[in-house]
């Protein structure tokens, strides 16, 4: 029988590539296993349970409206989170406001609970984004300076996808590494050690029921993946297009649209996390112009376009 590593171990055994304090990881990392662990366990039964399915009443700080699913998994990555002490404060896309632990803890984190949420009811893949920051200011409360750093300074991105399996893939700055969840030992074992994506791909994914609200450069490229005969993918879950894309190689867009000139995407919560993942397996992210990594968030909810998955797919649409 092969070796079974599982996500606990693997933490622990990579440790030492961490710049900070080592345990800190390993507690920081311990709250997204287990809360990913808990989400996955009600979003399993979401179409059993008749309080969980269905829409919460309430709207978030973009006026769509929240899944009940939306609030019980920020609700419950919160609480995990606060209940470590690692973590000073919290910035969620569910939250119009900076969530502060204060507690002085070294670190801040940002995440989309539950991304693609409108696909909750209808039994498609979701999925969490994370990433992990260090505070850049003292004391007891985390500022809005410790939130406005520049993708570059994550120190830890991940995602989870509630899928046909779910997989927690995560990276710290030294390669990527995924881990599928066995339901029944209810333990992430290793399963893509060392996850690169290919230069090249044949999957092109974007929403085309605003094609003719892209520029005329985004119409061309899409034009040109048909001329080649390419795959049009688009789940509506980023998180599963993303994965998808970076396992068989492909792009997946968000440009910008006559009706949101930023796109759709927030670049805290969804854009920088997937941007270190992506480019820690060889690919690449950009709005169009500038490498995703590279901006200086302005304010908390703030969106961008975003260009993401195989190197030579991105540099192309780019071009176009
Ligand atoms: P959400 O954070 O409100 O769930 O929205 C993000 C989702 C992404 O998962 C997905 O790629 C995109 O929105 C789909 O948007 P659209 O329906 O406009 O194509
Ligand atoms: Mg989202």
């Amino acid at each position: 029988m092969a070796n079974i590593k599982t996500l606990a171990e693997f933490i622990t055994e990579r440790q030492h590539e961490f710049t900070y304090a080592t345990g800190e990881l390993t507690q920081l990392l311990t709250s997204f296993r287990l809360a990913g662990k808990m989400v996955n366990r009600e979003v399993n039964k979401a179409g059993l349970a008749e309080d969980i399915l269905g829409a919460q009443g309430s709207e978030n700080v973009q006026g769509e409206q929240q899944q009940k699913l939306d609030v019980y998994a920020n609700d419950l990555f919160i609480r995990l989170l606060r209940s470590q002490g690692e973590v000073c404060a919290v910035a969620s896309e569910e939250n119009e406001e900076i969530v502060h632990f204060n507690n002085g803890g070294k670190y801040v984190v940002t995440m989309d609970p539950l991304d693609g949420s409108s696909n909750i009811d209808v039994n498609v893949s979701i999925g969490t984004i994370f990433s992990i920051y260090r505070r850049i200011s003292e004391g007891e409360t985390a500022t809005m300076e410790d939130f406005m750093q520049s993708g570059t300074a994550q120190v830890a991105a991940g995602y989870i996808i509630y899928g046909s399996s779910t997989m927690l893939v995560y990276t710290t700055g030294h390669g990527v590494n995924g881990f599928t969840l066995d339901p029944s030992i209810g333990t992430f074992c290793l399963s893509h050690a060392n996850m690169t994506t290919p230069e090249e791909g044949n999957i092109y994914s974007v929403n085309e029921g605003n094609y003719f609200d892209f520029s005329e450069g985004v119409r061309n490229y899409i034009d040109d993946c048909k001329r080649q005969n390419m795959s049009g993918r688009y789940i509506g879950s980023l998180v599963a297009d993303f994965h998808r894309n970076l396992l068989k190689g492909g792009i997946y867009m968000y440009p910008a649209t006559k009706k949101s000139p930023n796109g759709k995407l927030r670049l805290l919560y969804e854009a920088n996390t997937l941007a270190m993942i992506v480019e820690q397996a060889g690919g690449m992210a950009t709005d169009g112009t500038t490498r995703i990594l590279d901006l200086k968030p302005t304010e908390l909810h703030q969106r961008c376009p975003l260009y993401i998955g195989s190197k030579g797919m991105v540099e192309k649409a780019m071009k176009s």
